[in-house]
């Protein structure tokens, strides 16, 4: 007997959702960066476990949202939740610690903000969530037994899982109890197919995260990147032509580098990991231009899944 079923990944933003979601399908479907509020958009990516097919719902962070773009996203997040067969909180445990022992950054603070917002959030649902414990690696398992005690005993955890999504550690374990938690029947996804976005939008999000990992300190409310040209050409390959959006002329010449060198840098990058995902050359051509309304705009939501009236 196949099972099939919705798992969706949720938490604050830079837990390690994406890394978890990319770990369990064993392929990459979501960008990973250091910079949070990285994903925007729920992404899917399909996980085997036997006979069972666990399709992950990858989330974007939930924070207490402010701008359009914001509210969309967190929307999308519970949405994400809602629909699901299984819902995974994912907690960065090093946060949590940073907080106790006093030693947290900014981000830490807001991340801890942002988990008992989830935590209400779980409650008002009437929702039991798998509590995910990640980013384990480097820090002594006593420590953080009181931070988990803390967390179970606000009653919306079922059970708990302590993981690492980037050296794999307890990953197994989760992969094989969401496999328990799928319900009965067919397959929803071909087996040999990893994620379900279009190879548009896939090009613009691996773009997306080379200008994160490239200059994220410089772009405090980051860009969007539009696909604007794809086709396939008699030589098999690729071309590509993409649209980079910020939203300052001050922010433009942070894109560009010194000497378009900094372009350059993110194009060959997301080119040479293009070339790979869709296996084949792929030729990539990037412009930058200046527009304060992107987020403002109604396509851009439609085009990802986004709600513009969240
Ligand atoms: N040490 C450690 N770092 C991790 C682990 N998992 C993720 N990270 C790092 O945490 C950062 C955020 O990871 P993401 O997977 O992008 O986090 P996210 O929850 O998807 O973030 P948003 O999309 O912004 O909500 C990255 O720098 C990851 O490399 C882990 O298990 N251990
Ligand atoms: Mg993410």
């Amino acid at each position: 007997m196949t099972r099939a079923g919705f798992a969706a990944i949720i938490g604050a933003p830079n837990a390690g959702k994406s890394t978890l979601t990319n770990r369990l399908v064993g392929a990459k479907v979501s960008i990973v960066t250091q910079k949070v509020q990285t994903t925007r958009f729920p992404v899917r990516g399909v996980a085997m476990a036997g006979e069972a097919q666990i399709i992950l719902v990858d989330t974007p962070g939930i924070f207490s949202p402010r701008r359009r773009l914001d509210r969309a996203m967190v929307r999308a997040a519970w949405g994400g939740a809602d629909e699901a067969d299984a819902v995974v909180h994912l907690v960065d445990v090093q946060a949590e610690l940073a907080v106790e022992d006093g030693s947290a950054k900014a981000a830490e603070k807001r991340a801890i903000h942002d988990v008992e917002t989830i935590i209400e959030g779980l409650k008002a649902a009437g929702k039991q969530a798998i509590l995910g414990m990640n980013k384990i690696d480097g820090v002594k398992r006593e420590r953080m037994l009181a931070v988990v005690q803390r967390l179970f005993d606000t009653g919306v955890y079922s059970e708990v899982f302590m993981i690492s999504a980037a050296d794999g550690s307890g990953v197994e374990d989760l992969r094989a109890r969401l496999a328990e938690l799928m319900p009965e029947g067919p397959w929803l996804y071909p087996e040999e197919q990893t994620a379900d976005l279009p190879a548009r939008l896939l090009a613009a999000e691996i773009t997306r995260e080379k200008i994160y990992l490239r200059v994220h300190e410089e772009l405090p409310y980051a860009a969007a990147v539009e696909t604007t040209a794809f086709q396939e050409r008699q030589d098999g390959s690729a071309r590509i032509e993409q649209t980079i959006y910020v939203e300052r002329e001050s922010q433009r010449p942070i894109v560009l580098g010194k000497n378009g060198q900094t372009l350059k840098w993110i194009g060959q990058k997301a080119r040479e990991e293009l070339a790979e995902l869709l296996d084949r050359p792929v030729h990539l051509f990037l412009t930058v231009k200046v527009d304060e309304r992107w987020a403002d705009k109604r396509e851009f939501y439609g085009d990802v899944g986004l709600d513009f009236d969240a």
